[in-house]
């Protein structure tokens, strides 16, 4: 009788297992049932500052003066500017130099260049691997070159990725950023 459960239950593991990695793909479903999300507990980590990144890349970039390091130059008036083609996404990210705790972005936009929309992106694998942390910011007018907060659950990461998917300006723009980051400590 117990056999009979046992094959039972696996049968509907493996029905649940089928039905989510046909939805939502095997890789989101894995992570979803062993927690390997990138998620953890705040109280893995140290205090929370402003961390400055250690390099910056980016999709493109257009006019000499105006590079990627733009962004973390520490003046909001002078922006990084992807290239001058109308075409989205336009994307940079920021290397914090190892994983760290991360949940927190503060966005400054250079005046003229919103509204924008974008995710805020996290990886430890730049080249194959992001995970949204916030999707579909829509950056309004508003704000313009005023620090923009975007806080979210605490993931331990080393890149930080703003992905402009949407944009008035041809550019992709940012003018400054702010990534709030703590060391990991587990
Ligand atoms: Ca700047």
């Amino acid at each position: 009788m117990e056999k009979k459960i046992l094959a039972v239950l696996f049968m509907c593991f493996l029905l649940v297992f089928f039905m989510s990695s046909a939805s939502a793909g095997f890789w989101d479903f894995f992570k979803k049932i062993f927690g390997f999300d990138g998620k953890i507990s705040i109280d893995d980590c140290g205090e929370f500052s402003y961390t400055a990144p250690v390099a910056v890349t980016a999709s493109s970039s257009t006019l000499p003066g105006y590079p990627p390091e733009n962004a973390i130059d520490g003046k909001t008036g002078m922006p990084w500017l992807g290239i001058n083609d109308n075409k989205y996404p336009k994307w940079i990210y920021f290397d914090l130099g190892e994983e760290k705790c991360v949940n927190e972005v503060s966005i400054a936009m250079f005046p003229t260049h919103t509204p924008l929309k974008m995710d805020i992106q996290t990886s430890n694998n730049p080249e194959e691997i992001w995970e949204n942390v916030v999707s579909d910011w829509d950056y309004d007018t508003e704000h313009q070159s005023n620090f923009h907060k975007q806080a979210f659950d605490v993931v331990k990461a080393r890149y930080v990725r703003v992905y402009q998917t949407e944009g008035t300006s041809p550019f992709g723009s940012i003018g400054e950023i702010r990534i709030t980051a703590a060391d990991y400590l587990s």
